[in-house]
């Protein structure tokens, strides 16, 4: 008999928005030929603990896998596995993913998980199901973290997979049309990694730690062949391709357009600013013909000091955000541009730039869609932003508890991080702007907001930003509240 094991992907979003578990589905085409393997979504099942209880009594799993994300998922994955422990001694949890990867130690020195792999999972994980299940040591484990008595063991991290060599996700494992919700690409969007990790080493992102800047990448026919197999299967007409960093190299992504064209699927990807300042226009064209609606892009600041305190590597500047989001303008592709506001040394003149710079921005290209995040440190060494934000007396949550709690939990949202220098003031501040901004400017991608409503908008929010004036803009709060104005920054599309 085949042994089973269970996968776990704790709640990460709000219902009807859920994503397509692709890390679980990375670590499943991994054992699914020597396994059984099971999925539970928290997205999806309200009791996810009894759930994992009774599929694990009724196929004698041995092993349950979690990813974890900090923010909802950890909150619901440290409960979750508390209990399931609890009923289950035996069973053995291993957590992977964002956050242990970044904080293995906290969370190895909890009672309800056994094991931590770190960073890319594939090669690690399947290494370990087999030794669970056929025997074997846990030191030749690679990427484990684990503990024997009080020690805790820091395996060797695996070798760098390449993306083409592993197997393609078994989507047979879950209900897809769950997983292909509407949005401004289409009536079914689908969703794929189409490489894993980022060349770059920015001082506030996670994904550094995690891939240690290697970039792996699908080949152009790859990427191409998924895409086809979603649309033939499953009818998919938009894909959020949500890699790290999808355009790292031009050849490859004119390529991917290349095999697009007329498909008729709209696509969204996430980009560097200079690198694709780097692209021919010829590639911009091949790109906008191949259905790409939107670029989603880290602007991070209005502040050429900021950005490089952030180490943002390249050739970034001010200068080229300002260049790409009118060369978008041109191809039709919309400009979606995240900042980091709020940072240290000085959160509130930071904030005061970056909002200067960001009127700028939507005077260039009114549809260029906006994302605020403040500042939440990520464990990275050697970084400066992190050195000053524990100069201003930040610290990291010391046990998974803390993590888990609900002081925590806004943190991890980015709205609210609770870094001592975000006061309420500050926060105040950006949370205003953003509220006219996006009253005056009304975002492309919110498809229930239709033409009276952005009218109406506009014209209530007017004289506050000709006049710079965003405090305490309620009146505008009311009637984004009246149509439910979607946040991109917590729900995605
Ligand atoms: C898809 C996605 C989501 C989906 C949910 C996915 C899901 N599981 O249901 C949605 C859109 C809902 C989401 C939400 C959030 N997300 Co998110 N999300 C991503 C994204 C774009 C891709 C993750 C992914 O699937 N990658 C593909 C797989 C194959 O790679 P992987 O996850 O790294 O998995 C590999 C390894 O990590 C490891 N691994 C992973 N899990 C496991 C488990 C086991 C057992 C093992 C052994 C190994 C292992 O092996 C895998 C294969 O190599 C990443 C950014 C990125 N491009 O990675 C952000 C990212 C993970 N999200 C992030 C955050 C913060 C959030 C939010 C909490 C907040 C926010 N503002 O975005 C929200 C929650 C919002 C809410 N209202 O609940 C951050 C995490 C930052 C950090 N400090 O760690 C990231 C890195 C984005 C970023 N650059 O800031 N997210």
């Amino acid at each position: 008999m085949r042994a089973t094991v269970l996968l776990y992907n704790p709640v990460s979003t709000s219902p009807g928005k859920q994503r397509l578990p692709m890390s679980l589905l990375a670590l499943a085409a991994m054992i699914a030929e020597d396994y059984d393997v099971e999925i539970i979504d928290g997205n999806l099942i309200a009791d996810p603990a009894a759930h994992i209880v009774e599929r694990a009594r009724a196929t004698r799993a041995r092993l349950l896998g979690v990813t974890v994300m900090p923010g909802p998922q950890l909150r619901q994955a440290v409960p979750v596995c508390r209990q399931v422990k609890a009923a289950l001694p035996d069973l053995a949890i291993v957590w992977g993913g964002y956050f242990p990867s970044n904080h293995a130690e906290v969370v190895i020195a909890s009672a309800c998980v056994d094991y931590v792999i770190v960073g890319q999972g594939e090669t690690a994980f399947r290494k370990l199901v087999d030794v669970l299940h056929s025997g074997g040591a846990l030191d030749d484990v690679p990427s484990l973290v684990h503990q024997r008595g009080d020690t805790v063991l820091v395996n060797p991290r695996a070798p760098f997979a390449p993306l083409n060599n592993l197997p393609r996700y078994p989507y047979d494992r879950v209900h897809m049309p769950d997983y292909l919700g509407k949005s401004y690409l289409g009536q079914r969007v689908g969703a794929h990694h189409t490489s894993w990790g980022c060349p770059f080493a920015c001082n506030f992102c996670a994904v550094v730690p995690l891939a240690k800047q290697r970039w792996l990448a699908e080949s152009a026919d790859r990427v191409i062949a998924v895409t086809r197999f979603l649309k033939e299967r499953y009818g998919v007409d938009g894909m959020e391709y949500h890699d790290m960093d999808f355009f790292v190299s031009e050849r490859r992504s004119e390529a991917i357009a290349e095999g697009l064209i007329g498909q008729e699927i709209r696509w969204w990807g996430l980009g560097r600013v200079d690198t694709l300042m780097t692209y021919r226009d010829a590639t911009f064209a091949k790109l906008a013909k191949s259905g790409v609606k939107m670029i989603f892009m880290g602007a991070e600041s209005g502040s050429d000091e900021t950005l490089k305190l952030m180490n943002k590597g390249g050739s970034s500047g001010t200068s080229q955000t300002l260049a790409i989001v009118e060369r978008m303008k041109h191809y039709g592709i919309v400009p979606e541009l995240s900042f980091v506001l709020g940072n240290p040394p000085d959160p509130v003149a930071d904030i005061e730039q970056t909002i200067t710079f960001i009127r700028k921005v939507k005077a260039i290209n009114p549809a260029t869609e906006l994302i605020l995040y403040l500042y939440t440190p990520t464990p990275q060494e050697g970084s400066l932003l992190l050195d000053e934000a524990v100069k201003l007396g930040f610290r990291f949550p010391q046990t998974l508890e803390e993590w888990a709690g609900a002081a925590w939990a806004e943190k991890s949202l980015r709205r609210n991080p609770g870094t001592p220098w975000s006061k309420d003031p500050v926060r105040r501040k950006i949370r205003d702007f953003e509220t006219v901004i996006n009253a005056f400017y009304p975002t492309v991608t919110d498809v229930r907001l239709h033409g009276t409503m952005r009218r109406l908008l506009q014209a209530l929010s007017g004289w506050r930003y000709r006049l710079a004036f965003y405090s305490r803009p309620y009146e505008l709060k009311l009637l984004q509240r009246m149509v439910q104005y979607r946040r991109p920054e917590t729900m995605g599309f």
